[in-house]
């Protein structure tokens, strides 16, 4: 048995599913934690599934804090959730403990393994495949917001460190371009330059924060498309997943981080740059829906900052992309030479979109205001 295997097994050897393991496949598109559906059975009964995730230990160095923080906001989500009469059962993660009671379990080469029920009957999006589908995310995570608008943030643990600081970004990114430790450096030239020109743009959302125009709340800083489940029949946003980051952060960067990924019509790693436009029309939706799900919790400075929250988020992502393919791709998981490298060039060409059309994307938050 490979070393994988046996740590696996391992892994769902700690874990009381209440029902015999018939199976673990691989699942889902995630670039950071491994993650398996787990089927089993108990008895004649129904099949049941589960997520069971190996925690990137490349990304997290605090498993135990980090599951508190999802412990603790799924537990305040189900109580919002039970009073607002929604199901508690979907509308929020349920974290399965250890067979000792425990919220996650280090194997024998000290990963951290944690499992949650599956949410069924929905469908998770690597694309916004149509308008509505795409409106319905967007209320979901600004619903998110909106319910965490009161959660206790002084409680929470910053899973990774300056996460969405864009300027401290920007000093790593000089950094590995500096180190060029594979020599890739000179082969990036002109993103690397394309960087380098929007240097103090980084600053722009931080600067706010800095003066208060900004104010810091609980947001969950991983909003892509397929980190929301949606609910397979009524076409609606049933579960925001994928916690690991719900952290202190800008409302302004959960929503320009669904911007990046679903405001256009290609894959974040499609290589064919001419496929890959930023859609007006598809930020409109989003914007509509994210206010419309935040009910009133975002301040008129965060409203006029949207477009900034779009913006950097995709600059940020383009330039983490490449910082990792500068160092030799040790943080987002690739399946191809070069897999980074498109990522980053698909953020930037989105960028440039957006720069072109940024009176636009202006008129869009202001109609979507009154
Ligand atoms: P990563 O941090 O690597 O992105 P995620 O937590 O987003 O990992 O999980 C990866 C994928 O697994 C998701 O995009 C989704 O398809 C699926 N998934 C995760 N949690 C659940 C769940 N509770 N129910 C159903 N599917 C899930
Ligand atoms: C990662 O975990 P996942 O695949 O949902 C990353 C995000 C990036 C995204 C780019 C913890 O998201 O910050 O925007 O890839 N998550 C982490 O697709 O770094
Ligand atoms: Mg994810």
């Amino acid at each position: 048995m490979s070393q994988a295997e046996t740590t696996i097994r391992e892994a769902l050897a700690a874990f009381d599913f209440g029902g015999q393991v018939v199976g673990a496949v691989r699942h889902g598109q995630g670039h950071i934690n491994d993650t398996f559906c787990v089927h089993t059975q108990a008895g004649d009964g129904p099949c049941r599934r589960f997520i069971l995730q190996r925690l990137s230990s490349v990304a997290f160095h605090d498993p135990a804090a980090l599951m508190e923080n999802i412990v603790g906001v799924t537990r305040y989500l189900r109580r919002m959730i039970a009073e607002q009469g929604g199901d508690t059962e979907r509308e929020t993660m349920t974290v399965l403990p250890t067979c000792s009671g425990e919220n996650y379990f280090t194997d024998s080469e000290g990963s951290a393994w944690r499992v949650y029920t599956f949410v069924e009957d929905t469908i998770c999006l690597q694309s916004a495949e149509t308008p509505a589908l795409f409106a319905a995310s967007a209320r979901a995570f600004g619903r998110f917001q909106q319910m965490l608008k009161a959660y206790p943030a002084e409680t929470l643990h910053e899973t990774i460190p300056r996460f969405h600081d864009t300027p401290n970004r920007l000093a790593l990114f000089r950094a590995a371009v500096e180190a060029d430790p594979l020599g890739r450096a000179a082969g990036v030239r002109r993103e690397i330059d394309f960087v380098l020109a929007r240097a103090q743009d980084c600053s722009v959302a931080a600067e706010a924060l800095r003066e208060g125009k900004l104010p810091l709340r609980v947001t969950h800083n991983d909003t892509k498309l397929n980190n929301v489940l949606i609910d397979r029949k009524s076409g609606e946003g049933v579960c925001v997943i994928d916690l690991d980051t719900v952290m202190p952060g800008l409302a302004i960067h959960d929503f320009g981080d669904s911007i990046r990924f679903g405001a256009n019509h290609s894959a974040e790693d499609e290589r064919d740059l001419s496929k890959v436009n930023f859609d007006l029309s598809l930020f409109a939706v989003y914007t509509e829906g994210f206010l419309a799900g935040a009910g009133g919790a975002l301040t008129e400075a965060e409203i006029t900052y949207l477009p900034w929250g779009a913006k950097l988020m995709t600059l940020e992502c383009g330039m983490r992309f490449l910082t990792d393919y500068l160092e030799g791709d040790h943080y987002f998981h690739i399946r191809r030479e070069g897999h980074n490298l498109d990522r980053c060039r698909t953020q930037f060409k989105l960028v440039a979109d957006m720069e072109a059309q940024w009176d636009e994307m202006a008129g869009v938050v202001e109609r979507c205001r009154a």
